[in-house]
């Protein structure tokens, strides 16, 4: 490992779309601070200290009222930095957790308590070792009430995955959309196995996130301001309205080049939500179900 790396933008711009009232950052991380959150021996990136005062500084200055901050791969299963930042928001953070599959009623209780509302399951190889399918489905067959999967996985391993997904016994919420190659459009390949999930059950939720990454050029996409994803996820989005939930993905872990504007990311939302509606279910309504059901 070398270098600490800082993915995220310097000096972003301020949105030109106003979020609605109590909109949710509903997928963003923390790094560190490394003390005292010292990162995994496993983590596959060494990431300069991203705390909760510059998240709750960017929050606050695109126009949100909430995060849900999703625990990241390089804190491995170490909770304590995302439980610190839920912990200092005052009652603004909400979080999901990385755990050993082992993990006891008692300490997933504990995350509860924390402010924990959900699981991740990461099926990226160059983010983690191993993704153990039936100790996950162990896992979420006894997570605490009213909690859900997150899974993170990319459009090429959908198929292989299908019966881990079905077999799922929660809600599943998909990040990124399982990483759909956008500038196949709307009507891709990619696109239509994500819609047959999303067709076979109607507890699977979406994070139409992430423009920076499925869009950009190193990846034979368009970059800023990130046209083939506004085509291909706009029409997703109108057609799933209550299954979908908005982040930023700040830090933006590992993006060492395009690193994106944060005020041109919110700026996607009116892009893939055009109405007002679509707006509040997507940033306000939806991430609420999710996690402040109490
Ligand atoms: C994301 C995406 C990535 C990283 C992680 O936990 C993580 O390290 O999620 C990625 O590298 O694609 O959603 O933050």
């Amino acid at each position: 490992m070398t270098d600490r790396i800082t993915s995220w933008h310097a000096n972003p711009s301020k949105p030109r779309f106003v979020p609605p009232p109590g909109a949710v950052d509903a997928h963003c991380h923390v790094f560190g601070p490394m003390d005292p959150f010292g990162f995994s021996p496993k983590a596959k990136y060494l990431p300069a200290d991203a705390g909760p005062d510059m998240l709750f500084a960017l929050r606050d200055h695109l126009g949100f009222a909430k995060n849900v901050i999703v625990q990241a791969s390089c804190h491995g299963t170490d909770n304590a930095a995302t439980l610190s930042a839920i912990a200092k928001s005052d009652g603004k953070a909400r979080g999901v957790a990385v755990v050993d599959p082992a993990i006891s009623a008692a300490e997933l209780d504990a995350l509860h308590e924390g402010g924990m509302r959900g699981v991740r399951f990461n099926f990226l190889k160059r983010l983690v070792d191993n993704a153990p399918k039936d100790q996950f489905l162990d896992l979420a067959g006894r997570l605490p009430r009213g909690w859900h999967v997150v899974i993170y996985f990319e459009a090429d391993i959908l198929a292989e995955l299908r019966p881990f997904l079905d077999a799922i016994p929660v809600p599943v919420v998909v990040d990124h959309m399982g990483r759909p190659d956008v500038t196949q459009g709307p009507d891709g390949p990619d696109m239509r196995a994500f819609r047959a999930l999303l067709e076979s059950r109607d507890d699977v939720w979406f994070k139409p996130t992430c423009p920076d990454r499925l869009d950009a050029i190193k990846e034979g996409g368009m970059g800023d301001p990130w046209d083939n994803f506004a085509a291909a996820v706009a029409p997703l989005v109108a057609d799933y309205p209550d299954r979908c939930i908005w982040g930023t993905d700040w830090p933006h872990p590992n993006m060492e080049t395009e690193i994106p504007d944060d005020g041109h990311v919110v700026d996607m939302i009116p892009r893939i939500a055009p109405s007002a509606e679509l707006q509040t279910k997507l940033l306000v309504t939806n991430p609420n179900r999710l996690y402040w059901a109490d």
